[in-house]
């Protein structure tokens, strides 16, 4: 009898851990926004032949799954496997992070981008900024300028994506983020820096609403305005330097701040990217990434389609 319970035990708690591994996996796919980007993720699946229309119909089941378990179905399956691969994981601790981020936000996208490349896991805390979430005066002890993301690392806060990605690669050396080369190290600060104080900064969300307000200029012609002078500027600095990616055949911190604010100037913004090669070939390289997409918003607990 003994012997049948403990059968049956480890036969259940296989049957557990293959199944949560299973969610996890269909996990990934959902919430796609768009029923072409399923049929492809399908489609490259091992098990295409099976899954691309069964995918579909399980996706509204999925869907409520992954709003009850958001932290296994948004990025920790990807996690778990990047960090059992990482070189010096088992010398840290158990990571605490936590980041407080918003779905559609391209700054916290950077660093959730950044955090899925390193397979470092984290709890997620959503701010809703449409309901005014940042302003409440618990998130303005974190970041007194009201904005996402802010990483919480035990008493450690930190609330800019250019510095999180410098703090997230100071401390943890799996998949570096910044190359060893000097001129391309300063190459990859570069860009993220132009991203990050000369396009973002001026088409957020608050400085448009204030723009129609103050001076009546429509939001999206300027934002669009903004944004095609830095895609030149960077466009230049990269037709000479790109590879597979924004620097070369690494993907560094370049990539990571280029490719939410390519995504967001498409979807968002209409950006026509035909006058930006090296940018699109970019873009869709950063398309088919795991990566890119586990971190996208459409996959974040917090998303509303
Ligand atoms: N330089 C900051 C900018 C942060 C920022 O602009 N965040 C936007 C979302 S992408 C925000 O929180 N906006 C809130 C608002 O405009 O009220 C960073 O990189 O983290």
């Amino acid at each position: 009898m003994a012997f049948y319970k403990a059968i049956s035990r480890r036969v259940v708690g296989r049957t557990s851990v293959v199944g949560i591994r299973c969610i996890s996996w269909w996990g990934q796919c959902i919430d796609a926004p768009r029923k072409e980007q399923l049929a492809g993720m399908a489609d490259q699946s091992p098990y295409k032949a099976n899954i691309g229309v069964k995918h579909l119909r399980f996706h509204s089941v999925l869907h409520n799954l992954a709003h009850t378990l958001p932290t296994i179905l948004t990025m920790d399956p990807f996690v778990q496997q990047k960090s059992s691969g990482a070189s010096n994981s088992s010398s840290l601790p158990p990571s605490k992070l936590v980041l407080y981020s918003y779905w559609q936000s391209s700054c916290s996208w950077r660093v959730r981008f950044a955090l899925c490349l390193k397979g470092i896991s984290y709890e997620y805390k959503a701010v809703d900024l449409l309901r005014g979430e940042q302003f409440s005066p618990e998130f303005e002890k974190l970041n007194p300028l009201h904005y996402v993301p802010v990483l919480v690392d035990g008493s450690v806060v930190i609330s800019d994506s250019y510095a999180i990605c410098l703090y997230l690669e100071e401390k943890y050396a799996q998949k570096p983020l910044l190359p060893v080369d000097p001129q391309l190290r300063a190459l990859n600060l570069q860009v993220g820096s132009i991203i990050n104080s000369s396009i973002q900064p001026l088409h957020m969300m608050g400085v448009l609403k204030n723009m129609e307000k103050m001076f009546g200029a429509e939001p999206q012609v300027w934002a669009q305005v903004i944004i095609e002078k830095g895609f030149l500027a960077l466009e230049r600095l990269l037709q000479d330097n790109a590879g597979t990616y924004a620097t070369g055949e690494e993907i560094y911190m370049a990539d990571v701040f280029l490719a939410p604010q390519i995504d967001i100037a498409i979807q968002k913004f209409n950006i026509d990217m035909r006058k930006f090669p090296v940018l699109s070939r970019l873009y869709e390289t950063y398309k088919a990434l795991p990566e890119f997409q586990a971190s996208s918003p459409e996959r974040q607990a917090d998303a509303c389609i």
